[in-house]
């Protein structure tokens, strides 16, 4: 749909899926005058036969879109993001990449707000983007995360971009759940963000990895980089423990990273693309410094649970990658007791063993779920230097084992490398649960 759609009344719509974003575009076009019809693969196999008797379909993103190009011409099918570019008031910063995003979406999002500004933060973090679009106006500011499902058949792009670390993900075969055909078509996706964009737009795109980089060659926009160990002509890196803003001839240090609360140095690229994007914002030094001085991260994000017995446990049940378990498996000098494994996503482990066997401070390995015989077969545990615990078929005899082991001054990490649902609904039960064993572990010793 390369023309916007603004006027839906007396439209035959269908939303396909009821999930968050479903509920929230037919709740909004209802009261835009459209007829409305919800259709969900839960009412049954044949859901999607009558799709050519409607005007426009609206897709959510969990719907594989080829599977809806094979039923309808391509210019009917739009989804919220594509509606929400073509409606919102005010400037969209998009924020994508594999990981990273929510973090980083946040932390913009808090400092537009402590600068004041009219701000609105939603898209895959969980809130569909029409639950604010009649609050703006020409002054907001709107901060979208954008997953790849979401940027898949954008025909804009945002007027800031911010492409996070792009790595493998979404190419998991699992049901019905939506997946990308090759690493091809996903960094593609990805690459929407820019796509779209003209010489009045900015993009932030991360240094450190080649997909990421790359994507530059498609942007019209100023293009500004991060990076978390490099310097960069003009954008913002880390360097030492400090963090330097270097922007229209200006060099300007930020923060040094020892202040940072979020864990990890993976973090200090998010912390970088943040800064980049809300000073292009026209966020205040200030704000942006307040911010990163207070922002504690997300939940199920490298979160500190609890400290009992002086042994940490973190919950990072968010880490679904072998990438994201590497980047917390390096945020601890401390002995660690990792708990490791899950469903498939067809992820290649081999730099995580490689890590993993070069790490002096892993002390014990829980195994979790189906991936782990695949993620043991690539460590070289040398004269058994790592305790291998197996066989803990729920939370509570995971959390139990560890416990059993940890010894003062050590962590305890729960980061699978891996999706959960081989064990568990999805990350966030499997983080809830370990919270949950963790609190009851502290209660037990209390008594
Ligand atoms: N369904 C069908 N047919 C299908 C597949 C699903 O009818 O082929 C139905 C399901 O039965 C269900 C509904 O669709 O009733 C679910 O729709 P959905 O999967 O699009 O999920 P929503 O609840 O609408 O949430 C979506 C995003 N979900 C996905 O991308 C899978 C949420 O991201 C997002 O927060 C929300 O919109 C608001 O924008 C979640 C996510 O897992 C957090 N994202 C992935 C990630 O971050 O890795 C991309």
């Amino acid at each position: 749909m390369n023309s916007p759609q603004t006027n839906f009344k007396g439209k035959k719509i269908a939303v396909i899926g009821e999930g968050l974003e479903g509920k929230s575009s037919a709740s909004y076009l209802r009261k835009q005058g459209a007829e409305v019809t919800i259709l969900d693969i839960k009412q049954g196999k044949d859901y999607l036969k009558d799709l050519d008797k409607y005007d426009l379909i609206v897709r959510s993103p969990g719907i594989k879109l080829s599977k809806i190009e094979k039923l309808v011409p391509k210019d009917k099918i739009t989804s919220q993001a594509k509606l929400f570019f073509d409606l919102a008031k005010g400037a969209i910063i998009g924020v994508t990449g594999t990981k990273g995003k929510g973090t980083t979406a946040s932390l913009i999002y808090e400092m537009l707000k402590t600068s004041g500004k009219d701000a609105y933060l939603g898209g895959n973090i969980g809130v569909p983007p029409f639950e604010f679009l009649d609050k703006l106006n020409k002054e907001s500011w709107v901060v979208l995360e954008i997953s790849s499902f979401q940027l898949q058949d954008l025909k804009k792009s945002p007027h800031i971009a911010v492409v996070l670390m792009i790595t493998s993900e979404h190419l998991d075969d699992w049901g019905d759940r939506n997946r990308h055909e090759s690493l091809g078509e996903y960094i593609d996706s990805k690459r929407n963000i820019l796509r779209y964009q003209t010489s009045s737009d900015f993009a932030v795109i991360n240094r450190d990895y080649p997909a990421s980089n790359e994507s530059d060659i498609y942007a019209e926009s100023k293009v500004y980089f991060v990076s978390r160990d490099r310097e960069v002509e003009e954008g913002c890196f880390a360097l030492g423990n400090q963090v330097i803003l270097r922007a229209n001839g200006k060099e300007i240090p930020i923060i040094d990273t020892r202040e940072l609360l979020l864990r990890g140095n993976h973090n200090h690229e998010n912390v970088c693309a943040a800064v980049m994007a809300a000073y292009l914002a026209g966020v205040r030094i200030d704000s942006i410094k307040k911010v990163l001085k207070t922002f504690k991260g997300l939940e199920h994000r490298l979160e500190l649970v609890d400290k009992i017995d002086g042994v940490e446990y973190y919950n990072d049940s968010f880490s679904t990658t072998p990438e994201t378990a590497i980047a917390a498996i390096k945020s601890f000098k401390n002995p660690e007791i990792l708990m490791l494994g899950g469903s498939s996503k067809n992820s290649d482990f081999s730099e995580l063993g490689k890590v993993i066997s070069n790490a002096e401070n892993i002390k014990a390995i829980i195994q979790i779920g189906e991936e782990w015989p695949r993620i043991k077969e690539r460590i070289k545990n040398n004269e058994s230097r790592i305790m291998i615990i197996e066989g803990a078929r729920d939370m509570r005899t995971i959390v139990a084992a560890a416990s059993k082991i940890a010894a003062p001054g050590d962590v305890v990490l729960l980061s699978p490398a891996c999706a959960s649902f081989d064990m568990f609904k999805n990350y966030k039960d499997r983080g809830q649960q370990f919270k949950n064993e963790v609190l009851k572990l502290k209660s037990e010793i209390r008594n």
